[in-house]
């Protein structure tokens, strides 16, 4: 397909009008707010044609697609890159300048679309962007959220959440699409008819029903005129309630759907790697898998005239177990409204439906109380009834004599329905995130799947999109790699690998450390901002910014600051390297362990940044509210990228590679992602650290941790934990941190004393520490590693990822 051929003229006479329009003012009173919008709406009208194209190419070449199903979308902001995936930076910076505005400030006016909680939300962002780019049809489907992510406000140290009102500014770039809605029902009862062949129909009745619209957002290929579409769904009452015309029990009932439609989009959840159990949650999934999958097979129908070749045409990937009672709405779709036979009808589902597991944390796994599952959806739960026990049988058929088979298996177990079961056995893929988290997922997790069908088990190791990570987030660096190797690694990402040989320069290396100069004044800019802390830009950048969980081991890295800080009081002389220790998370909302860890950085950091004797040679700075948007900003400007998650429990991670990609060595553990990475840029251009998945499994296996004895041994260890309960840290309430102490040494139940190895890694994590502050002095080696790191990062591209989806899951056809 081809590219875009923005007008700059039309565009600069839009904005005008559009201002006008949409504000009344005139361009030269209008303030930057306006102007976004007035941008954002010009920016969509340029394409709109290409939008339209893409769908009807789609239509004549007939082409596969995929259906990303997903609850969270982390898209970040639109503008910006949009802007440079049409290729119309310079125009539009230009005009803009005509009108006596910044395009930057324009940017920072556009609010996060922060429709996730943290890497799986951002992964489905980063696929959609390849998606485009690479040519291929898909449509992400989820929920528009009327409340995101929540804000975060640092209040006193502690987090306060803020609600995400994001559609207080109207997004300029969505389609409502009132022509496609849907209606999806819920509760009631299922009656059985005999139809005129005598076969069973099932029909729910009793039902409450809320109408699905969808609203269609634009993914813009890089360069190439391909315009994906973003789908979310808006939950509506089927009629508007009307006072005159209903008597007391419809205006009741009207009332009910009216409550339902209201509550089903209001807020995203916002629990990174946990399971609620709210019902909510359930109405959630339901409402935009069904009006999804509803939409698709009737687009399919409207193009080809047998359903039984849908799987030929469309695949539904499920991210996470999130979305897949799809499953079972696909085959009730199949069975009860296009009136298919059960072995018909699975094996349209079977050829059609795919899975992604993302996490191997317990308390993740979604596991639903059947009751409440058979009254909110009747129907659908006879049929997931249906599949448990034609699954049951075949396991009993395998494998007989062996009844603990059963009972890992089957979808309905002890009361629940376990969704992870029910995506594995109606799918035809179950892939892992990450080589080693797949590893874990056919030996450990998932070991009798596996066993039992192992050509349905595969690996995709993540990845994100340079265009935003790089060419967005950080144009210096961006403009340095275009000069010197061309701008092919923009869409082809391992062509990066040629600015290797310039790492041995030292002109380049100088070039190399200048730009990174450049992005930490830049983000010290942003912190004097934003949180009134002066940092110096000559110090070690050293940043940890991700969801805040206990597994991700935040309190190892504070422990060890804390632990840094007593070396330096005890020995004034020291001439340690400056260092900024840099965190950015957001906690759940009811995670007390991991809010408190917050409170407990904030005051770390309150006591530290305020004592003159150490001469500033140590900053902590908690950067208030991270997202996507001033991750662009973090991560350009880092030198230590931490990723020090307990070895087995971080899948794979999506940080670790925009850091990477940013020129900052990761200081890590051999979890998740970052074995991959180790393996790109050499074990000597990374710091490694800590105990191995197998020995993490193996400690919780045999159950012979007792950080206790660590705790009596090590002097340094004992008088960091002895901190945080004699009010080093909080003079006014010294008991303050106790459950963080109690989290680690737990006397009473040593089982449940340090889950995460925190004592048994610390002084491996130190001992690295100390070999990254023996490598920064040596800047010329740092700067050479840094650069390795980059030309390296060609493989952690999320086009290649795609690419791969496509190769072994999808098989979909390029647009051409
Ligand atoms: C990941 C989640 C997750 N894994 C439940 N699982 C959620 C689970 O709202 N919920 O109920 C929300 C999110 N998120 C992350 O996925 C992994 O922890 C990362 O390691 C991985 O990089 C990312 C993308 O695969």
């Amino acid at each position: 397909m081809g590219g875009y051929n923005f007008d700059k003229d039309l565009f600069r006479k839009r904005v005008r009008e559009l201002v006008k329009l949409d504000s009344k003012v005139s361009i030269e009173d209008a303030n930057p707010v306006q102007i976004y919008k007035a941008v954002g709406f010009a920016i969509k009208e340029q394409i709109i044609d290409p939008w339209i194209d893409t769908r009807k190419k789609a239509k004549e070449q007939d082409v596969k697609m995929v259906y990303y199903l997903s609850m969270e979308f982390l898209m970040g902001r639109a503008l910006g890159n949009n802007i440079l995936n049409i290729q119309a930076q310079n125009d539009i910076r230009e005009v803009l300048e005509e009108f006596g505005v910044d395009l930057n400030l324009i940017e920072d006016q556009e609010r996060d679309w922060a429709l996730g909680n943290g890497g799986l939300g951002r992964l489905a962002a980063c696929f959609l962007d390849s998606l485009a780019t690479l040519g291929y049809h898909a449509y992400g489907c989820g929920i528009r959220y009327k409340y995101g992510m929540f804000k975060q406000k640092i209040e006193d140290g502690y987090q306060k959440e803020v609600p995400d009102n994001w559609l207080k500014i109207a997004n300029p770039f969505e389609i409502r699409r009132d022509s496609q809605r849907q209606e999806v029902r819920f509760g009631g009862y299922t009656r059985c008819e005999t139809d005129e062949h005598g076969n069973p129909r099932y029909i729910q009745e009793g039902y409450q029903a809320v109408v699905a619209v969808p609203y269609d957002l634009p993914v813009i290929g890089y360069g190439n005129g391909v315009v994906n579409t973003l789908r979310i769904w808006s939950a509506e009452p089927v009629e508007e309630l009307d006072l005159e015309s209903f008597d007391q029990g419809e205006y009741e009932k009207a009332n009910e759907q009216n409550n339902l439609a209201e509550t089903i989009c209001k807020v995203l959840y916002p629990n990174d790697n946990k399971y609620s159990g709210k019902e909510l949650r359930l109405k959630q999934q339901y409402f935009f898998v069904s009006a999804t999958i509803q939409r698709a097979v009737e687009r399919y129908m409207e193009e080809h005239d047998d359903i039984h070749g849908l799987h030929e045409k469309v695949c539904f990937q499920m991210n996470d177990t999130h979305p897949t009672v799809a499953v079972a709405e696909l085959m009730r779709i199949l069975l009860d409204e296009y009136g298919l036979g059960w072995d018909e009808a699975w094996a349209i589902t079977t050829k059609t439906c795919a899975y992604t597991n993302h996490t191997i944390m317990a308390e993740a796994l979604e596991k639903w109380p059947i009751d409440l599952f058979q009254r909110l959806l009747p129907r659908v739960y006879q049929i997931v009834d249906e599949i448990n026990r034609r699954f049951v049988n075949e396991i009993r058929s395998r494998y007989p004599g062996q009844p603990e088979k059963v009972q890992k298996m089957a979808v309905l177990y002890e009361g629940q329905v376990r969704m992870a079961n029910m995506a594995i056995v109606g799918g035809f893929s179950v892939n892992g995130v990450a080589k080693l988290h797949t590893e874990i997922l056919e030996k450990q997790e998932l070991r009798d799947f596996y066993e039992m069908m192992p050509e349905k088990f595969n690996n995709k190791t993540n990845g994100i999109t340079q265009r935003r990570f790089l060419l967005h987030g950080n144009p210096l660096l961006a403009q340095w790699v275009t000069d010197h190797i061309g701008d092919g690694w923009i869409t082809n990402l391992p062509e990066i690998k040629k600015i290797e040989p310039l790492a041995d320069d030292p002109e380049c290396r100088r070039q190399f450390r200048e730009i990174k100069y450049q992005n930490k004044l830049r983000l010290a800019e942003y912190i004097r901002e934003y949180n009134h802390i002066e940092v110096n830009p000559e110090s070690i950048f050293d940043v940890q910014v991700k969801r805040l969980h206990e597994y991700k081991r935040q309190l190892l890295n504070i422990l060890h600051v804390m632990y840094l800080y007593n070396q330096l009081k005890d020995h004034p002389e020291w001439d340690m390297v400056p260092r900024t220790f840099i965190f950015g998370a957001k906690a759940a909302a009811g995670y007390r362990i991991a809010k408190l860890t917050i409170k407990l950085i904030n005051s770390v950091a309150e006591v530290i940044n305020h004592d003159p004797s150490i001469n500033g040679k140590i900053k902590v700075v908690f950067i208030e509210d991270y997202r996507v948007s001033n991750a662009e900003l973090i991560f350009s400007a880092s030198d230590v990228s931490e990723q020090i998650s307990t070895a087995s429990k971080e899948a794979s991670g999506t940080g670790n590679m925009k850091f990477m990609l940013n020129g900052a060595l990761t200081l890590g553990t051999m979890d998740g992602a970052n074995v991959e990475i180790v393996e790109e840029a050499g074990a000597e251009n990374a710091f490694i650290f800590g105990m191995s998945a197998e020995e993490v499994i193996r400690y919780e296996h045999d159950g012979t941790y007792d950080p206790m004895t660590i705790f009596n041994s090590d002097e340094g260890i004992r008088r960091v934990l002895m901190q945080l309960i004699n009010g080093f840290y909080s003079p006014e309430d010294p008991e303050l941190f106790r459950p963080l102490y109690n989290s680690l040494l737990n006397t009473k139940d040593t089982s449940r004393a340090d889950t995460y190895f925190i004592l048994k890694d610390f002084r491996s994590y130190a001992e690295a520490q100390q070999r990254v502050e023996a490598a920064y002095r040596d800047q010329e080696w740092w700067s050479r590693a840094a650069m390795i790191n980059v030309a390296n990062a060609g493989k952690f591209s999320s086009d290649r990822t795609i690419q791969e989806y496509v190769d072994d899951i999808w098989h979909l056809d390029k647009l051409k």
